[in-house]
C-alpha cells in the first residue's frame, strides 16, 4: 500500500482506489498509430550515426536505442574522452553521446525483472590498438577504469547514463546473460583476458547471479568444450532449465541442482563465437502448448585443433546449415531448410508477425580479427553478406527461406555489427561492424558509425490501432478486451478468426546473438461485432516466468499478418522477486456475430443501449472520483 502523508490524500486515494476496485479507472492507454510512411519496403535505409561503433545495442524504451561500443578512439568527446556509447531516438533519428565508463569490450547484457540494464565482463583499461593500459585506475590516453560493469536505466528525458553496478566474482570477458524467472541475471563463462579463442590457462567455466547469489559454480560444459566456449548459447526453457551450447557439445542446466544433463553435439557447424552462427528461439505459441524450440543457421565448421593452429581462418567457408532442437521434448537436433549459401555472423531476428529475419554477416571466414598475414586488413572475416533472408516457420519444408522482393544493403556489416526489432513498425535497426583493433576508417572493413534501418514487407501498410491495450501483463488472473474497429480489420470482419497478440523481448543484441531475445503469443479469443467491428479477450502471461521472464517487452497486435506499431509493457511486477502465479481464466467462446439476423441486430441494439449506459455510469464516476479528488486537495 502507498505510504499515506495526509487524511486529505488517504480520502481521495480512498475514492480511487474504489473507482479502480470496481474496474472503472483502468491502466489501459492510447491506442498506437502509424509508423513513418512512404519508405521503399524490403529494404535497408541510411537513418543517422551511431557516434561508438555499434558492438552492443539494445532497445530501452519504445523511442530508444542504446548503443555501447568498446574503448577506441571514436572522435566524438564526452567528459574528456571519446564516447563509447550512445542513445538513439527511433523518432528524431538523433544520437546523444553517453558515458559507459569502463570498457565494455566484448561484454554481455540483459534486462533485469525491475526494467534496469545490465552490461558485463569487458575488457580490462586499455590504451590505443586495444592494447592494455598501464593503470587499471583510468588516466590518459582513454580514463577507461576496469570495472566491466555497468548498469543504465533507459529513460526518454535525454537525461540517463550508465552508472556501475557491483562487481562479479571473477573476470568474464565474452560472457553470455539470461534472465530468469524472479528477474535476476544469470551470467554465463567468459575468459579473463580476452583472446580470439579461450585457453585452458584464463578460462572461466562457471556461473554466477546478479544480483549476487555467492560463489561463482562449475559448470562442466564450459570446461569440456575449449578452446570455443566463449559467448555460449543460452536460453531459459519453459520447463525451467537452461538450454547451454558451446563448442559442438549440448545440456541442460537444473540451475537449482548444479546439474547439467546432455543432450546431442550440435551436428554440421560450431554456432558459438566466433564461428558465430545465428540463432534463436522461436515463438511460444499457444498452438505448440509453449513449447520452446531453438533454430540455429550458418556458423563455421572448423574443427577443435584447427581453432588454435595458425592457417587461414579467414577465407574458410562459412556453413548453410540450420538446425533446430525442441529440448524441452527431445535431445536431438532436426535438419531444417539449409540458407541459400554460407553465412557467418548473420543475425536471426524475430518479427512479430512469426517470421524470421536473417541479415549481416559474411561467406567466408569468422568472427574476430588480429594481425595476422591472412587477415583483410585485421579481419578474419571477407565478402559480406549484404541481402537479407526470411524464414518462415509455417511455410512447408523446403520453402521456408526467402529472398523475394528483398534489397541488399551497401553497409558490409561483419564482426562487431548488430540489429533489433524497434517498436515503431516492426523495422529492424542495424549497426556497427568494426573488425579493427582501434578506429580505423581506411581499413578495407572500416570502423562503421552508419545506422540502417530495415523495412519488412508489411511496413507501408495501414496499422491496427487496438484499443484497450494494458501497461503491465501479470501471469495469470483477468483476461483484457482489445477492440478494433472494421479499419483496423482491413474491411473484412472475418480476420479477426486469425488476429492474434505478440510479447516480444528485443534482446541485447551483440555477437550475432540477441541475449533474452524471445516472442510469446498469449491466448486470445474473439467477438466479431455486426457493424464488423471486433473484440480481441485476450489472457495475461502464461502463469510459468519461464516462458516469459519479467521486465520490459513489447506488445504488438498482429492482424492479418500486419503488425500494430508495438508498445512497451512491463511483465510481472516490475520488481527482482519470485513473481505471483494466477490461474488462467477461460476466455469467451470466439464467434462473429451475423449482420443478416433481424434479431441479432436488435440484440445488438440493446446492448448498445446497455453499453452507454454503463459508459455515462463510468463517465459520472470518475468525474465524481475527479472532483472529489479536488476539492480534497
Ligand atoms: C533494479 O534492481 C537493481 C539491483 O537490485 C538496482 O540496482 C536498480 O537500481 C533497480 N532499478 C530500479 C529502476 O529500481
Ligand atoms: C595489431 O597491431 C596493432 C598495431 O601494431 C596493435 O596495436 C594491436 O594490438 C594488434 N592487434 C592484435 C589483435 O594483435
Ligand atoms: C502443455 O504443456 C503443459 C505444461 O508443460 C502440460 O502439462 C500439458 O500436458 C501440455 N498439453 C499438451 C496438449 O501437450
Ligand atoms: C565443412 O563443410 C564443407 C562444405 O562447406 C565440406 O565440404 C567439408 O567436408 C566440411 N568439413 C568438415 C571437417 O566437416
Ligand atoms: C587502417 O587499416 C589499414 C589497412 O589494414 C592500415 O594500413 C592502416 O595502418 C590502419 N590505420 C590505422 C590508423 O590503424
Ligand atoms: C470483455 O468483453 C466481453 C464480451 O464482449 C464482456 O462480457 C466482458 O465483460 C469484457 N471484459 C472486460 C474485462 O472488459
Ligand atoms: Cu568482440
Amino acid at each position: 500500500m502507498v505510504l499515506l502523508t495526509s487524511p486529505k490524500q488517504t480520502i481521495s486515494e480512498l475514492v480511487l482506489y474504489l473507482l479502480c476496485a470496481a474496474g472503472y479507472v483502468r491502466a489501459a492507454r492510447n491506442a498506437p498509430g502509424q509508423p513513418k510512411q512512404a519508405v521503399t519496403v524490403n529494404a535497408f535505409e541510411i537513418v543517422g550515426n551511431s557516434i561508438g561503433s555499434g558492438q552492443q545495442v539494445f532497445l530501452g524504451t519504445e523511442d530508444k536505442v542504446y548503443i555501447v561500443d568498446k574503448t577506441e578512439n571514436n572522435p566524438t568527446q564526452i567528459n574528456g574522452h571519446p564516447a563509447w556509447a550512445a542513445e538513439w531516438s527511433v523518432s528524431s533519428e538523433q544520437t546523444r553521446p553517453m558515458d559507459v565508463i569502463t570498457n565494455t569490450f566484448c561484454a554481455g547484457g540483459s534486462v533485469l525483472g525491475n526494467g534496469t540494464w545490465l552490461n558485463v565482463g569487458g575488457n580490462q583499461a586499455v590504451t590505443y590498438g586495444g592494447d592494455a593500459a598501464t593503470s587499471q585506475l583510468g588516466g590518459a590516453p582513454y580514463d577507461d577504469p576496469d570495472g566491466r560493469q555497468s548498469m543504465l536505466n533507459p529513460c526518454d528525458g535525454g537525461n540517463c547514463d550508465w552508472f556501475l553496478a557491483a562487481p562479479m566474482t571473477t573476470r568474464r570477458w565474452y560472457p553470455t546473460l539470461e534472465t530468469l524467472q524472479d528477474g535476476s541475471i544469470i551470467i554465463v563463462g567468459g575468459c579473463m583476458n580476452g583472446g580470439y579463442v579461450n585457453d585452458a590457462s584464463q578460462n572461466n567455466p562457471t556461473y554466477e547471479f546478479f544480483p549476487s547469489r555467492g560463489q561463482p559454480v562449475l559448470s562442466p560444459i564450459l570446461q569440456n568444450t575449449l578452446p570455443i566456449n566463449l559467448y555460449p548459447l543460452l536460453w531459459l526453457l519453459p520447463s525451467g532449465k537452461l538450454f547451454v551450447q558451446s563448442g559442438w557439445k549440448t545440456v541442460l542446466l537444473d540451475m537449482d541442482q548444479n546439474m547439467e544433463t546432455p543432450l546431442q553435439d550440435m551436428p554440421d557447424a560450431v554456432r558459438v563465437y566466433p564461428a558465430s552462427a545465428g540463432s534463436t528461439m522461436l515463438p511460444l505459441t499457444p498452438d505448440n502448448n509453449y513449447t520452446a524450440s531453438i533454430m540455429f543457421c550458418g556458423g563455421s565448421n572448423i574443427s577443435t585443433a584447427q581453432w588454435t593452429q595458425n592457417w587461414d581462418i579467414p577465407h574458410w567457408p562459412a556453413s548453410s546449415s540450420c538446425v533446430q532442437i525442441t529440448p524441452d521434448q527431445s535431445p536431438n537436433y532436426v535438419e531444417l531448410d539449409a540458407l541459400p549459401n554460407g553465412r557467418t555472423m548473420g543475425n536471426l531476428i524475430l518479427l512479430p508477425d512469426g517470421r524470421v529475419l536473417c541479415l549481416n554477416g559474411a561467406k567466408i571466414g569468422t568472427a574476430g580479427y588480429g594481425n595476422t598475414t591472412f587477415t583483410i586488413g585485421q579481419s578474419y572475416a571477407d565478402q559480406p553478406q549484404l541481402t537479407p533472408l526470411v524464414y518462415d516457420p509455417k511455410a512447408p519444408a523446403t520453402e521456408r527461406w526467402s529472398l523475394d522482393g528483398l534489397s541488399s544493403s551497401t553497409i558490409p556489416r561483419m564482426y562487431h555489427s548488430t540489429a533489433t526489432l524497434l517498436p515503431d513498425g516492426s523495422s529492424v535497426f542495424v549497426a556497427g561492424s568494426n573488425p579493427n583493433s582501434d578506429v580505423n576508417t581506411t581499413a578495407p572493413y572500416p570502423t562503421e558509425y552508419r545506422i540502417e534501418q530495415f523495412y519488412p514487407s508489411y511496413y507501408n501498410q495501414r496499422r491496427p490501432e487496438p484499443q484497450g491495450l494494458p501497461n503491465q501483463l501479470s501471469y495469470g488472473g483477468s483476461y483484457f478486451n482489445v477492440s478494433l474497429t472494421l479499419a483496423d480489420l482491413f474491411g473484412n470482419v472475418d480476420n479477426i478468426q486469425t488476429a492474434n497478440v505478440i510479447v516480444m523481448r528485443t534482446g541485447f543484441s551483440t555477437h550475432t546473438m540477441n541475449m533474452g531475445m524471445r516472442s510469446v503469443q498469449l491466448q486470445s479469443s474473439f467477438t466479431g461485432n455486426s457493424d464488423g467491428s471486433a473484440v480481441l479477450h485476450v489472457n495475461q502471461l502464461p502463469p510459468n516466468a519461464a516462458i516469459m521472464p519479467p521486465g520490459p517487452a513489447l506488445l504488438f497486435v498482429v492482424v492479418n499478418g500486419i503488425p500494430s506499431v508495438g508498445i512497451q509493457v512491463m511483465c510481472g511486477s516490475g520488481n527482482i522477486e519470485k513473481q505471483t502465479m494466477m490461474p488462467v481464466q477461460n476466455l469467451p467462446t470466439s464467434g462473429i456475430n451475423s449482420q443478416q439476423a433481424a434479431g441479432q441486430k436488435q440484440i445488438s441494439g440493446t446492448s448498445f443501449l446497455v453499453h452507454s449506459a454503463r459508459d455515462w455510469l463510468v463517465f459520472m464516476m470518475k468525474y465524481v472520483g475527479v472532483v472529489s479528488a479536488i476539492l480534497l486537495f
